[in-house]
């Protein structure tokens, strides 16, 4: 049984209350932190027990977003003392570690990412992230001038929410429907795209749509710059192992009072392949995307320890 805090946060993050690779990283280590506050756990090894299944049942919720396995893993990973108390100091300190990690990231990404852009580039964007949107913000910051054109990103519309925060930034944005892509390609000198999570090889999985917006933009000589803090690289792909990708509720699609009796199949990610991407922007620098399996091993080692309960 885990706690309700925990069990809301689970639930926020599977219904997309709180979306996005990076966010969902950050609500289910602080789901750890409370947890940890309010165990009333009278042993360290019950201690352990709670916030283990706390972190399983987090784990769960949404599949293809590496950053929330890594964060759960980093804080889990931090948990240490010989006591309840030590244990509980421990893991409240791994979270606020991890958090102000991830905010120094973004910030650094973001000002690495700003420097692909030239004064009166035009970005096209995919989905809502919030690494790609802080190369933008580092980029409007140190004057330049941008437009978008921002794909709406159906089923869920996410593009809305990139649009809105283009246009606090005085960007000049122009909302397309998904389809209309290829279209504005010639009129565009970046695809700027986040991850959910970065494989090995060098393949970007992010946002169904991502894909043929690379292959589209490749062919037409337009470079395509993803966005992902190291947070976003998949350890476990060193190892061969595939990343799940969401199948989601076809009712998203399709409304059952449409009275349209047919399949519907609602992937939420794909894959791109490295051939399609030229640069990975990440807080450590830009990478081929071929080269950052290094970086992978850096930061992950070669054998990640997995330290859920499985
Ligand atoms: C969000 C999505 C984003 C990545 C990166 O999908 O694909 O591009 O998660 O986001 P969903 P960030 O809306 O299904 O969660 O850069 O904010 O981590």
């Amino acid at each position: 049984m885990v706690s309700d805090a925990v069990a809301d946060t689970a639930e926020r993050i599977a219904s997309m209350d709180v979306r996005g690779a990076a966010t969902i990283a950050r609500a289910a280590a602080d789901a750890l932190a409370v947890e940890a506050r309010e165990s009333d756990a009278d042993t360290p090894g019950a201690f352990r027990a709670d916030v283990t299944a706390a972190a399983d049942r987090l784990r769960e919720t949404r599949p293809t977003a590496v950053s929330l396995p890594n964060a759960l893993r980093l804080v889990l990973g931090g948990m240490r003392g010989e006591s309840v108390p030590e244990l509980r100091e421990s893991v409240i300190t791994a979270v606020e570690d991890f958090r102000a990690e991830l905010d120094a990231a973004q910030d650094d990404l973001g000002r690495v990412g700003g420097r692909r852009f030239a004064d009166g580039d035009t970005v096209m964007t995919h989905c809502h992230s919030t690494d790609a949107l802080a190369c933008v913000e580092h980029a409007v910051e140190s004057g330049k001038s941008l437009s978008a054109y921002v794909k709406e990103t159906r089923p869920r519309k996410q593009g809305h929410i990139t649009a809105e925060r283009l246009r606090e930034l005085g960007v000049e944005t122009t909302i397309i429907v998904d389809s209309a892509a290829h279209h504005f390609l010639p009129e565009t000198d970046h695809v700027l795209v986040g991850a959910d999570a970065v494989r090995a090889d060098g393949a970007v999985v992010n946002k169904i749509g991502t894909a043929g917006l690379a292959a589209s933009a490749s062919e037409r000589d337009v470079p395509v710059t993803v966005a992902a803090q190291t947070l976003k690289l998949a350890p476990r792909t060193l190892a061969g192992h595939p990343i799940e990708i969401e199948e989601r509720d076809p009712g998203e699609v399709l409304d059952p009072d449409d009275g349209l009796d047919v399949a519907v199949a609602n992937p939420a990610f794909d894959v791109t392949p490295a051939r399609y991407i030229d640069a990975v922007v990440t807080e450590r620098g830009q990478y081929a995307p071929e080269s950052l399996v290094t970086l992978m091993r850096d930061r992950y080692g070669d054998r990640p320890d997995d330290v859920f309960s499985e």
